[in-house]
């Protein structure tokens, strides 16, 4: 595959919201990003990832957009996202902004046009249809829960939302709304940004006529996987937003692609792909259940080591997938991939490893440098999240007991990602001087950025050493580019692979459990010198003794 300029970078994801407060009304901004750039710099990172700062009604978050155009004022205003595209640009940063267009929100003037006038140009560019008699159009149920269809009030039709119903699905199909949506692409990336994350961009795509799925829950609604199943031809427009707009910018593109067909990998991050990249949620979505969260079950380490090869195994050389532990849409990496009772300094550490130097762009949430972990919401009053909201009704609705619906969805809440930063063990945590929007984390007297920063041996200094090894010059062409091996792959609760470049090969051993294991490296490996560990250990040769959670980073010997 062509060299790119952005296969070497770091790149770290920034919920605005609650990532630093300037102004004291309880709401991270822009100028919080600003201030903490350096701090940024200083860890290595290289690629920001904004989630959405864009004008709207904040009904989920900012993925609903009432104005692409325009910082929502809560943010700040378009004069600071421009000095932080400069300042970010002095630091050789790069600033890369959400792109939601499978929807807008129901605020948007588009969709305020289309509601004045039915069967007038704005009404095309979303989807309106005729109901089937009392009922909507057909039977898929939304990602936030109950129909995807919402009636217009004194007539019998309906429009679309895929997500929340003040989300309204912008129509693909429509040649007016591709073109509006490639100019407002371009003008931002004239604006100086590096590109985009690309927001629930399979959606875009639906089969049509509407019809009925098979019903799988007592709603008589169908999970949206069936329709993403059947739908053909999504590469269509992908190709031509790729060709119209990032392409000419040579823009760095991360794809939130779910439910892609397993002979589609290629055409979406291949050498001429719709995007540089997409995240890998293989290990994400173990454990799901199509009953709703409250059915979900923990993954186990073997699960995600599994997923983890067999992600990595459908890539391979073909691409460059974008490595998470957590976004603002999942629990915290920490809590929700270590077993229960064993998160800790050690296994935070492990974790970290494992997932940082596989093939592909490593991402980090922000706090999970600083090992943030999920938050003990005390009740569901405590949740702000719809989707949280909506998944405590249906174990509701499924029977639990109120206390029992909520234990079971709190550890799976977007919420858990979505507390304020963790800058000091003071007031707030240091993340405002007035009343933060969602609660803060108790654990900030423990694990907060001014303790860490201090502390040689803390998850910071961990992050802020494997970085640096990704940046070696010595390691960097193995580690970017070198293919991914197994190692071990049958040793129970080991997550070992190599990684295979022309000057070197690094192994990665871990020890993914509380009791120690003493392993045997296998035929062709021996470790010559131990590179990063989270332990005390100065292990070489090929009898391995690891303790619980240890990782040892090691370049292996030549000719054995
Ligand atoms: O998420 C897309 C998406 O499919 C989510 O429903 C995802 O499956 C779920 O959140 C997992 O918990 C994106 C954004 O990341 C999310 O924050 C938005 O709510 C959503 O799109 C709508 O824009
Ligand atoms: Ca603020």
């Amino acid at each position: 595959m062509k060299k790119q300029w952005w296969q070497e970078k770091i790149a770290y994801q920034i919920y605005p919201k609650s990532f630093y407060d300037t102004n004291g009304d309880g709401i991270g901004d822009l100028r919080g990003i600003i201030q903490k750039l350096d701090y940024l710099k200083e860890l290595g990172i290289d690629i920001l990832w904004l989630s959405p700062i864009y004008e709207s009604p904040l009904a989920d978050q900012g993925y609903d957009i009432s104005d692409y155009y325009n910082i929502d004022a809560r943010f700040g205003t378009m004069q600071d996202l421009e000095e932080l595209i400069a300042e970010a640009k002095k630091r050789d940063m790069y600033i890369i902004m959400d792109l939601v267009v499978n929807h807008c929100s129901d605020e948007h003037i588009w969709f305020q046009k289309a509601m004045q006038d039915l069967d007038g140009e704005y009404a095309k560019y979303f989807y309106i249809e005729e109901g089937k008699g009392d009922k909507p159009p057909c039977n898929w149920r939304s990602y936030f829960g109950g129909s995807v269809w919402e009636k217009i009030p004194g007539t019998n039709k309906y429009y679309l939302h895929l997500f929340h119903r003040k989300q309204p699905d912008l129509n693909w199909e429509n040649p007016k709304v591709r073109e509006e949506i490639y100019q407002m692409v371009n003008w931002w990336l004239e604006k100086g940004i590096a590109g985009f994350r690309i927001d629930a961009i399979i959606n875009i795509k639906k089969p049509l006529p509407f019809k009925d799925y098979p019903a799988d829950r007592e709603d008589g609604l169908s999970s949206m996987h069936y329709m993403l199943a059947e739908a053909q031809g999504v590469g269509d427009f992908l190709a031509e937003l790729r060709d119209r707009t990032f392409k000419p910018h040579q823009a760095f593109t991360v794809g939130e692609v779910f439910d892609i067909k397993p002979d589609e990998i290629g055409d979406f991050i291949g050498e001429d792909g719709y995007f540089s990249s997409m995240f890998d949620f293989g290990q994400t979505i173990i454990g799901s259940s199509e009953l709703g969260s409250y059915a979900a079950k923990q993954p186990t380490p073997e699960q995600y080591k599994a997923s983890t090869f067999e992600s990595q195994h459908r890539v391979k050389e073909m691409g460059f997938l974008s490595n998470i532990i957590e976004n603002h849409d999942e629990p915290r990496g920490v809590s929700h991939y270590i077993p229960q009772g064993d998160c800790g300094e050690q296994s935070k550490k492990m974790l970290a490893a494992v997932y940082f130097l596989k093939k592909g762009i490593p991402f980090i949430y922000q706090g999970q440098e600083i090992g943030m972990e999920n938050v003990p919401f005390p009740s569901i009053e405590d949740i702000d999240d719809i989707a949280t909201l909506e998944e405590y009704q249906v174990a509701i609705r499924a029977g639990l007991e109120p206390q029992e619906a909520l234990q079971r969805v709190l550890p799976y809440s977007r919420d858990n990602a979505r507390t304020p930063m963790q800058w000091t063990a003071g007031a707030n945590a240091g993340f405002t001087n007035g009343k933060p929007w969602l609660m803060v984390n108790p654990t900030h007297a423990d694990v907060n950025v001014e303790q860490e920063l201090n502390n040689p041996d803390s998850v910071y200094n961990f992050y802020k050493q494997l970085i640096a090894l990704r940046k070696n010059s010595q390691y960097q062409d193995t580690l970017v580019y070198g293919e991914l091996e197994p190692v071990l792959q049958e040793a129970e609760n080991i997550l070992a692979y190599a990684r295979k470049g022309e000057k070197n090969t690094i192994l990665v051993l871990a020890n993914f459990q509380n009791e120690p294991q003493k392993i045997t490296l296998p035929e062709g490996y021996r470790i010559k010198e131990v590179l990063l560990t989270n332990e005390e250990g100065e292990e070489t040769g090929i009898e391995i003794f690891l303790n619980g959670y240890e990782v040892i980073i090691a370049e292996c010997a030549k000719n054995v």
